[in-house]
């Protein structure tokens, strides 16, 4: 099959996934490898303590096309995404999470779609999280629908492909979760065309959960308000 003709930077935020980062770089190299012509893979280490910071330092030694950036503290999801976006090169920016919880594998089916649309973005078919963590998102969305209009069916699916053109020169703010609310306000603003594919969603195999943590849910309903007050008032 013949390559895509786009030139993609893919990043990951990681906040302690050191035995998580090795697999996923390594099969992110090799399938943007087959299927794109020109491609970057940036690791963003978010101020991690358990040897993140090593191992992606030497996968950017093994590897050509692999870069890490590293905050020395923590920031957050989102301060670790916008650090991603920032860092990437090329015409379009694809991101998953550093935990392997999205198969690359699948970058393909986000793929098939860029010569016709501006963002390629994924829902989960079958999210593998706890109960809470659905019924919250569920909520959430809901909120975020009626705030500020868009309809998506999975905001927070770390399975994203996008022009960077949307994002130069554009300040971000949210350091937490309410970051990719950010980035569909931007696509949805410049009226960028956006397809939804499905894709599957695996369990951790290694490292924590944190993403349903009360600190990280305070911090997006604070990050949420000024969001709204910034775009809506
Ligand atoms: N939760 C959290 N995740 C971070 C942070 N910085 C980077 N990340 C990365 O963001 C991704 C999502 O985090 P995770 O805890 O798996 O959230 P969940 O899958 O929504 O429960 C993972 O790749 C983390 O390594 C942070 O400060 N907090
Ligand atoms: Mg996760």
């Amino acid at each position: 099959m013949a390559k895509h003709s786009i030139r993609v930077s893919a990043f990951f935020p990681a906040h302690n996934e050191v035995d998580n980062i090795g697999p996923l770089t390594e099969k992110t190299v090799r399938i943007l490898s087959e299927q794109v012509q020109d491609f970057e893979v940036i690791i963003v280490n978010d101020g991690s303590r358990d040897g993140t910071r090593e191992r992606a330092d030497e996968l950017a030694q093994i590897y050509p096309q692999v870069r890490a950036v590293h905050h020395d503290v923590n920031r957050g999801y989102g301060g670790a995404v916008k650090t991603g976006i920032a860092s990437c090169a090329k015409d379009w920016i694809f991101f998953t999470d550093g935990d392997g919880q999205f198969d690359v594998g699948e970058i393909p089916l986000l793929l098939e779609h860029a010569a016709q649309f501006d963002a390629v973005v994924g829902y989960r078919l079958d999210r593998q999280d706890p109960f809470h963590r659905k019924l919250f998102a569920f909520c959430w969305g809901t909120l975020i629908r009626i705030l500020f209009g868009f309809r998506v069916k999975d905001l927070d699916c770390a399975f994203k492909l996008m022009k960077r053109e949307y994002f130069d020169g554009v300040e971000l703010k949210a350091e937490g979760a309410v970051i990719t609310v950010e980035l569909f306000s931007i696509l949805t603003r410049n009226r960028a065309r956006i397809r939804q594919v499905g894709v599957h969603h695996y369990p951790r195999t290694a490292g924590e959960q944190s993403g349903g943590s009360v600190k990280v849910i305070a911090r997006a309903f604070k990050e949420l308000l000024l969001l709204y007050k910034r775009l809506k008032t």
